[in-house]
C-alpha cells in the first residue's frame, strides 16, 4: 500500500487521520487521535517517534490497557476469523494459521498462563517472528516481572505500529 506522502498526512483533518491511522496501535484509536495534534510531521520517523512517545508517556495502567487491546495469537478471535485485517495478515505471516494441534494447544496454554500471571495478553510483533520464536519467546517472557513485561509488550507494540505505518506512508528519500 504505502501510498501517502508525509505532506499529504499533514493535510489530513483529525477525522481522516483517525480513519487512516486508527488501528496502527491495535484497537486504540486514542493513540491516533492524540498524535494528530503533533503535526506537522517532518517525515515518517517523526510520526513513529510521536506515537512511541505517546505510548511511553502512559502510566503503567494505561500501558497495560494498550496491551489488552491486542488479540491473543492464534486465540479465540483468530479462530473465529474475527481479527482486524492487520492482525490477520500479521498472524498469518508468522505461520500461526498453520499450527499443528499440539502447537496450538501449547500456545493456548502458555497464553493463558501469561494472562493469569500478568493480567494482560502476551504481545509480540508477529511479522518479525516465526511460530518457533513466538513459542520460545512466550516461554522465556513468562519468567519476567510485570514491570519488565509491560515494557517488553509496549516495545513490541511500537514495532507492530512502525510496520503498519510503513504500509500506509511512503518513506521519502531525503534530498
Ligand atoms: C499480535 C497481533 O495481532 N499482531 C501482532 O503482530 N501481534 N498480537 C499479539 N498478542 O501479539
Amino acid at each position: 500500500m504505502a501510498s501517502l506522502m508525509i505532506a499529504e498526512v499533514n493535510k489530513l483533518d483529525s477525522e481522516e487521520f483517525i480513519e487512516i491511522f486508527g488501528n496502527v496501535v491495535e484497537n486504540c484509536k486514542l493513540a491516533a487521535a492524540a498524535v494528530w495534534s503533533h503535526k506537522p510531521f517532518q517525515d515518517v520517523e517523526h510520526l513513529n517517534q510521536t506515537i512511541a512517545d505517546f505510548l511511553d508517556a502512559l502510566p503503567q495502567k494505561g500501558k497495560e490497557g494498550v496491551l489488552r487491546c491486542h488479540p491473543d495469537l492464534a486465540g479465540r478471535l483468530a479462530q473465529a476469523g474475527q481479527l482486524t485485517a492487520e492482525s490477520t495478515q500479521e498472524q498469518r505471516s508468522a505461520g500461526l494459521d498453520q499450527l499443528t494441534q499440539d502447537e496450538l494447544n501449547t500456545l493456548t496454554d502458555l497464553n493463558q498462563q501469561y494472562k493469569v500471571k500478568f493480567g494482560f495478553p502476551f504481545v509480540i510483533c508477529a511479522r518479525l517472528n516465526k511460530k518457533a520464536a513466538i513459542l520460545n519467546g512466550l516461554t522465556e517472557r513468562l519468567k519476567h516481572s510485570s514491570e519488565e513485561e509491560t515494557l517488553a509488550g509496549v516495545g513490541e507494540v511500537k514495532k507492530i505500529c512502525q510496520l503498519r505505518i510503513a504500509d500506509i506512508v511512503t518513506s521519502e528519500a531525503k534530498l
